[in-house]
């Protein structure tokens, strides 16, 4: 029968003294029927010995030592390469907790219907048991989740995103509650994939799919959907956010968290460099998060930050010296890439990578690859997916914030929205106040990227960048926002930002990576009061001799392409947003229509 076996392969004996959790894990291997149990205790032993296991069992390929240390390669099945919100469930008692963007089950049939997938899905496999902390253990954020799964990749992932091992059970106590996370990749059939959440049991059940954001538990599906329902329940937010430092010249650090849907640049602003004369006169960008930000009022009424993860699982294509040098450091060592090119010496390659592609590689599906291969149709053939990834240990980005260690987490001074919008919304606007910021965030847009599956380029409404990622009723969800709002002494102000507006020809009008430096500047010099801004319908927008320019050749022209307000547009636009946020019904504070009628008012 099943046992709880070594806590670690050394033979030391795990004391598991909460009740509940080795109850639990007996139960989920009854149902799996896994060959054994391995409970990790994240050591650097235990790594060791997974990798080699990995290694043996063709999960991982170790790649060249010497070009990448400690680094190691994955290739996911070809129909499991993003995360599948068509399959994500929310699974409430009442569809009206889970609101009008999740999809939702009933709890009972949830469990019924993924219970058979799950059924001996572990036999001849180990099962792993990972006790981990999202938030620093030792810190007031920290929420203990313990996933079961019989991937080597996703445990060996999780060792790299959250705090995993022997201080989260410490931290769980005899008594502790934890959010219980079942994983299986069962044989990754798509007809049998479901990333199920119960917020109301602190339960996600994740069956058919390796891919990071459908599997690896503490992630989107704990930090995100479960943390946003504990959040509201307990007075806090789990947001879609990255957390920066901007250090002046005179040493002084101001915090921002910014939410941008998935693959639009989040962790490139997160590890912004700042071009030579930022640099040169002092001006520095510190890591804290790139993709999650608890957000906490603190004793003194302003809003704190923690990112509660430990690494970063980020897109590669596209990734070089030029567009993000921090985060090609970053993944220099101790990385596992996904989905890349495979090279014949065991190095890895994608798109968008600077210096020359290798003569012959294996591609993301596996299949021979070399430059130039087209389809049957002339299309070329991806050596990566798009949405490739690699996950990476925080604190290997050459800017990691100290700070990441504060218990009481970052102040933020102000929060940023931004969408990947060809025209409608300006560079940068700010909003007037927080009820109104608010209203910039629930009305949010942007166009489809590769990390969801679905139609690219297609626009589709996401507040705040949590349509994918709330575990309760959006409505419900705006009203926390708002309630937040009224229990700060001083909430951050609030912007929008769009680094991808495009010309006629298609071309961007906005130099982007560093230089959107400029926008966050101006920014500050909002936050002190250094400068006026002027008002338009949709928020206030800088002057142009406000923002500093210098070295980019800006016309005025060009200026005023950035911002022009199309207000056919935007009237559109308003349309749009009223058919999205009638389908929540009378639960739609009454704030955020107030916001949007007088945004009407002032277009026409
Ligand atoms: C991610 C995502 O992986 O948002 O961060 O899809
Ligand atoms: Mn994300």
């Amino acid at each position: 029968m099943y046992f709880i076996s070594s806590f670690d392969y050394t033979g030391d004996e795990m004391k598991i003294t909460n009740k509940k959790l080795k109850n639990w894990v007996q139960k989920m291997a009854t149902l799996c029927q896994p060959d054994r149990l391995v409970w990790l205790n994240g050591s650097n032993q235990e790594k060791r010995r997974l990798e080699t296991e990995a290694v043996k069992s063709g999960e991982l390929v170790k790649l060249n030592e010497k070009k990448w240390p400690g680094s190691f390669y994955h290739r996911s099945h070809f129909l499991d390469v993003a995360r599948t919100e068509s399959l994500t469930f929310i699974c409430t008692k009442s569809q009206e907790e889970a609101g009008p963007t999740n999809n939702w089950m009933a709890p009972s049939q949830a469990y019924a219907k993924a219970r058979p997938y799950f059924q001996g899905a572990m036999k001849k496999r180990a099962m792993y048991v990972l006790p981990f902390s999202m938030g620093l253990v030792n810190s007031p954020f920290a929420k203990i989740g313990v996933q079961l799964t019989d991937s080597l990749y996703v445990a060996l992932n999780m060792r790299i995103m959250t705090h995993l091992g022997e201080a989260a059970l410490k931290k769980l106590g005899p008594e502790g509650d934890f959010t219980k996370c079942l994983h299986s990749k069962a044989n990754l059939d798509e007809k049998k994939r479901l990333i199920l959440h119960f917020p109301e049991d602190n339960t996600i059940w994740s069956v058919g799919s390796g891919y990071g954001g459908n599997a690896l538990l503490g992630k989107k599906c704990m930090a995100l959907r479960i943390a946003s329902f504990m959040g509201e329940k307990e007075g806090w937010m789990a947001e879609h956010m990255l957390i920066v430092g901007i250090e002046d010249p005179k040493g002084r650090i101001t915090y921002l968290a910014a939410a941008f849907p998935s693959a639009c640049g989040k962790t490139n602003l997160a590890m912004l460099i700042p071009p030579e004369i930022f640099r040169k006169k002092g001006y520095k960008i510190w890591t804290v998060g790139d993709d999650i930000a608890w957000l906490r009022i603190g004793k003194d009424g302003s809003l704190y930050a923690q990112n509660p993860e430990t690494g970063i699982f980020g897109v590669v294509p596209g990734t070089n010296n030029k567009t993000n040098p921090h985060a090609v450091a970053t993944m220099r060592k101790n990385t596992i890439f996904t989905n890349v090119l495979l090279t014949k010496d065991r190095s890895v390659w994608w798109e968008g990578v600077k210096g020359p592609a290798p003569q012959e590689g294996i591609s993301w599906k596996g299949e021979p690859w070399r430059p130039g291969l087209t389809d049957e149709k002339g299309i070329p053939i991806l050596g990566a997916h798009p949405n490739s990834r690699f996950t990476a240990p925080l604190i290997q980005c050459p800017s990691f914030s100290k700070h990441y260690f504060d218990t009481k987490g970052v102040p933020i001074s102000a929060l940023i929205f931004g969408a990947r919008h060809a025209s409608l919304s300006p560079l940068v606007y700010e909003a007037r106040d927080w009820e109104h910021g608010v209203y910039v965030g629930a009305s949010m847009s942007s166009e489809r990227t590769a990390a969801q599956v679905g139609k690219l380029g297609e626009v589709r409404r996401d507040p705040m960048a949590m349509l994918p990622f709330c575990g309760y009723n959006m409505a419900a969800y705006f009203q926390h926002w708002l309630d937040i709002g009224k229990g700060l002494k001083k909430p951050p102000r609030i912007f929008h930002v769009n680094w991808f507006r495009k010309d006629p020809q298609g071309r961007f009008l906005w130099p982007g990576f560093g230089e959107n430096i400029r926008v966050l500047l101006w920014m500050l010099d909002r936050l002190n009061n250094r400068v006026p801004a002027k008002e338009i319908p949709i928020g206030l927008i800088p002057n142009k001799t406000d923002m500093n320019l210098t070295g980019l050749n800006m016309s005025d022209e060009q200026w005023d392409a950035l911002f022009q307000l199309n207000r056919e547009e935007w009237l559109k636009d308003l349309n749009n947003q009223k058919e999205f946020f009638a389908t929540f019904g009378r639960g739609l504070p009454e704030e955020i229509l107030g916001q949007q009628e007088k945004l009407l008012q002032k277009l026409k």
